[in-house]
């Protein structure tokens, strides 16, 4: 899935706009706590099977966390990913997505512990390591921001079949841009193999009951 928002002229995480992001990330919230989700165990699991034989996703990554140490897939092994891909400056996708992340998080109580959530940056030119960190904080402190060098983000982003590029407005200033990207989260196992792809906004509870139901295959 792909959006094409409007180019910001300020950032989307401004210090200053906090205040006004609070009651908007709440209303967010309650939306899609109030979602029905209804999908049985059996269907869910055909689907995954499904997605993970036609996405020919390489589940593999080499990238940078906000303090400049190289993280790759391979560092979360025993433990569950998920994973999102957005930029900071993301009007709508991105905080929704990560309001799901840390909900996900918070719902999943000690569980969580087993799992580890990540949002890569596909934006690393004004993502830099202190605004990706304050960014994925203010939502859950346990969200790791990872990016790296264009290169390393558009192979990492191609090996998860995520694309992005930059749309700018004539006559912009060369750092006015939005970035359209693919959304959703991608599930990786505790062996670093593709399980998933849940898709953008499915309802909280039921993004919670799959992860419950992957832990409990699992244990
Ligand atoms: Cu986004």
């Amino acid at each position: 899935m792909s959006r094409r928002p409007a180019p910001l002229s300020v950032p989307f995480f401004a210090p200053f706009f906090a205040p006004l992001f609070a009651p908007i990330l709440a209303s967010l919230l309650a939306l899609l706590l109030a979602l029905p989700g209804a999908a049985s165990a059996q269907a869910a699991h055909s689907l995954e099977l499904l997605q993970a034989e036609q996405t020919g996703i390489n589940p593999r990554y080499l990238l940078q966390d906000p303090n400049g140490r190289s993280v790759t897939s391979e560092d979360f092994r025993g433990r569950f990913q998920l994973i999102t891909f957005g930029y900071t400056y993301c009007p709508d996708i991105c905080p929704t997505t990560l309001v799901e992340l840390a909900e996900i998080l918070k719902q999943l109580g000690d569980r969580a512990e087993r799992v580890q959530a990540i949002f890569i940056s596909v934006d690393p030119e004004r993502d830099s390591g202190s605004v990706l960190k304050g960014y994925t904080e203010f939502f859950d402190p346990r969200i790791l921001g990872l990016t790296g060098s264009p290169a390393l983000v558009k192979r990492a982003a191609d090996n998860f079949r995520i694309r992005y590029a930059k749309v700018r407005e004539p006559g912009a200033a060369a750092n006015n841009y939005a970035v359209d990207h693919s959304a959703g989260i991608i599930a990786l196992g505790p062996d670093g193999g593709f399980i998933r792809k849940f898709p953008f906004a499915m309802p909280i509870p039921e993004l919670v009951g799959h992860m419950k139901a992957l832990l409990d295959s699992r244990p």
